[in-house]
């Protein structure tokens, strides 16, 4: 148990590092040392946790005649009541999707799913999951949980740390430069794989920029070198794997000259990064969104099960073939956005697994839960997030969105307001009114996260108590207290609602969640909790996989035949390669979004662009307007656009774009 830590102090709002801060001098927070932030730092984003926010909601509002009408409580809940059991009446649970909540507690969430599926659906998801897919699903298929393997504090003991598809240094400041910065400082080298150059790469020893889109193929590429070079961890491999034969002879296929040339490295840099792993005693990796792209969107609807991904596996099996994994400084981190995106996913808060990531369609899981819930859940699992938005109108009639904003946040906005308006009924709980709630038939005023009690999980596994160090606005209640008002008033929700806070659906959560077992919400007072067992390093001895081993997985950067699939140089296309970033979010760490296009000099001089020009970039049947600046650290023949501007191209399907000055 990990006892640092004040007790006057909340965890932050805004992002996954999970730092403790308090209010400080105005509308500032103040960092206090906590698990996360331990000398007490916060980043430019923290500071500003408790400013206010816009068009804070107070009161309930229903739509009325067209128009969302203020209200009391108990009307709104009738409402919310009457368009739920409409749509179950006219077609069954699952004609109800629940979409929630990585900005709401760990309970809440529980709550959520709990309210679903007592209903007698698993259609409950959460967007922001959504950011890490690919990756989350090669860790819980592969290794067992859908998390980070080890501890930030862990990374001081790496001697290579391996950043692919990620910005750390602006997305989370407070863990890279707590724990990334200091280790790099005391010699760790620290390899950033990314087409572009960004802040992460200013502290890099090594920087492999790669073709968009071609990680899978270059981890797989650092596979052969490993082996070739004879640094494989035989004595891992054996103890601990399975699969590696044919591993290794479909790497053995792989035709390495053409797989560079693919991945437009250079040889002898891709070399260098595969002896610096394959002599490393301890490698780790911290992935972000970029891994989940290979040059498609992260975003783009189509990757549910992130299966046509291959980039989270090959790194997997780099960490496996060099015996990273299972002890301190080695591992996979998964960098998570918002504040409880690992929380909502541990507590049930998906379609297909149960609170503990135990599958709904485990007969022995679901009763579990039934023990506690008296109500089994079913078995068929829900659909996910994305699908059920492609469904609203269709076979879903209803929806609750919980701290969500699935208008904006969603790839295609217009396409997503048209399925918003085709539901029978949609209810919003939220802090003010958004792109959302304009589609709401009932907008529900809730507490935000440094109002509230209950626990959050941050990046690495940390479960944290909340404390309400500001007063929410009257006429404000927590997700908490609506869910359990919401499910007390609907006909056909038998489980019981009544709690008397957090600490009592905590306890249930531990119950049902084999991972969170034995935790202690009296324990949480002062410090922090990893499930699962306060485990700083998962996979110790055995993977949490039926023989207790990890598979490789073959390499899927390959053709049938063999070869490295074809893909023609982007010069030869007349166009520069897409490459897309913040995705997380408009603002970037260290001010307003950066909006410009960053080519290289030497592609702007090919095409006559000079700094500050105004330029069009069109692929697809696209365009976007916007001005120029020249990047050395952009790779030769790749376009960088943020995303708040490239999404347009990348609706259009664009992966290549050309650009013209105007
Ligand atoms: N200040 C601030 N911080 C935030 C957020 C915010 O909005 N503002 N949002 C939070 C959220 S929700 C999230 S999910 C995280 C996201 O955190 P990150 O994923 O670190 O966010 P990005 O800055 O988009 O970094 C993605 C990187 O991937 C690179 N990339 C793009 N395509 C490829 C590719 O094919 N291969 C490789 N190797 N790299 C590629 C991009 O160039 C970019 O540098 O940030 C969180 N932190
Ligand atoms: N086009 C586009 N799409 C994107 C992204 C992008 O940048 N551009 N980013 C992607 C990424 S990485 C992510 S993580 C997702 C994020 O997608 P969303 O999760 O939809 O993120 P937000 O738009 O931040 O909406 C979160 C909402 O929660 C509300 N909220 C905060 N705290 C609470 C609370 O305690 N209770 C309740 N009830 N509400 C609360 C806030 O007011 C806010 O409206 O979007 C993804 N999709
Ligand atoms: S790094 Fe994240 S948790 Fe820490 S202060 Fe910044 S936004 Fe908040
Ligand atoms: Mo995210």
């Amino acid at each position: 148990m990990d006892e640092r830590g004040p007790t006057d102090a909340t965890v932050c709002p805004l992002c996954a590092v999970g730092c403790h801060l308090a209010p400080g001098d105005g509308d500032r927070a103040e960092g206090r040392a906590g698990p996360a932030n331990p000398e007490g730092r916060l980043c430019q984003k923290g500071v500003t946790a408790f400013e206010g926010i816009d068009g804070r909601l107070t009161e309930p509002r229903v739509r009325e005649g067209g128009a969302l009408v203020s209200t009391g409580w108990s009307r709104a809940y009738e409402r919310v009541v009457e368009g739920i059991e409409a749509a179950v009446a006219a077609a069954g649970p699952d004609a109800v999707a629940f979409l929630g909540a990585p900005n709401s507690t760990n309970e809440e969430n529980y709550l959520l799913g709990k309210l679903a599926r007592t209903l007698g659906t698993n259609n409950v998801d959460n967007r922001a999951r959504h950011c890490h897919v690919s990756t989350a699903r090669a860790l819980a298929e592969r290794f067992g949980w859908p998390a980070t393997t080890g501890s930030l504090e862990g990374l001081s003991d790496a001697d290579v740390i391996l950043v692919v598809g990620a910005n750390p240094a602006a997305r989370q400041p407070v863990a890279f430069n707590s724990f990334v910065r200091p280790a790099v400082t005391d010699g760790t080298t620290l390899i950033h794989v990314d087409p572009v150059g960004n802040r992460t790469t200013r502290l890099a020893d090594v920087h492999l920029a790669p073709r968009p889109g071609t990680d899978a193929l270059v981890l797989d590429l650092l596979c052969e070198r490993v082996l070739d070079d004879g640094a494989a961890d035989e004595a891992f491999v054996e103890a601990r794997t399975n699969g590696f034969e044919d591993f290794a002879s479909e790497l053995g296929d792989l035709d390495d000259a053409a797989g560079v040339d693919a991945a437009g490295l250079d040889a002898d840099a891709l070399g260098r990064v595969g002896r610096l792993v394959g002599e490393a005693d301890r490698v780790a990796a911290i992935v972000g969104t970029g891994i989940e792209a290979n040059g498609e969107s992260a975003d783009d609807g189509d990757d549910d099960d992130g299966r046509d991904h291959g980039a989270a596996d090959s790194l997997l099996n780099l960490l496996l073939l060099t015996g990273n994994v299972g002890r301190r400084g080695s591992g996979l981190s998964v960098f998570r956005g918002p504040p409880n995106e690992q929380g909502a996913i541990d507590a049930g808060c998906v379609p297909d697994r149960l609170p503990g990531h135990q599958p709904v369609t485990d007969p022995d899981a679901r009763a579990r839960v039934a023990a506690e819930w008296g109500v089994e859940p079913p078995a068929r699992p829900g659909t996910p997030a994305t699908d059920l938005l492609t469904e609203f109108g269709e076979s879903v009639r209803a929806a609750v969105v919980v701290g969500e904003n699935p208008a904006v946040s969603k790839r295609d906005p217009d396409w997503v307001r048209r399925r918003l308006g085709a539901l029978d009924h949609l209810t919003v709980v939220e802090l003010a009114e958004h792109e959302t709630t304009a589609y709401a038939d009932v907008v529900l005023p809730a507490a935000a996260g440094v109002e509230k009690v209950g626990t959050v999980t941050n990046l690495d596994r940390q479960i944290q108590r909340l404390r309400p160090v500001v007063d929410p606005p009257e006429g404000a209640r927590t997700d908490f207290r609506i869910l359990c008002d919401l499910a007390a008033r609907l006909s056909g929700v038998e489980a019981n609602f009544e709690y008397a806070g957090p600490a009592e659906v905590f306890a249930e959560l531990t119950r049902v969640a084999p991972t969170h077992a034995g935790v202690e919400y009296a324990d949480l007072a002062a410090g922090s909790y990893r499930w699962p067992a306060d485990e700083a390093v998962l996979y110790r001895d055995r993977f949490e996989t039926p023989d207790g081993r990890a598979p490789f997985v073959s390499p899927p950067t390959r053709s049938p035949g063999g070869a490295v699939e074809p893909d023609s140089d982007a010069d030869a296309r007349g166009g520069l390669d897409l490459v897309v970033g913040g995705r997380a979010g408009e603002a970037d760490g260290d001010g307003p979004t950066d909006r410009r296009l960053r080519v290289h000099p030497t592609d702007a001089e090919r095409i006559g662009v000079e700094p500050g020009d105004s330029v069009a970039v069109s692929g697809g049947d696209c365009s976007v307007e916007t001005t120029a600046t020249l990047d050395g650290s952009v790779r030769q023949g790749t376009a960088f656009l943020h995303a708040a501007v490239a999404d347009p191209l990348v609706r259009a399907g664009a992966s290549t774009v050309r650009v013209e000055p105007f």
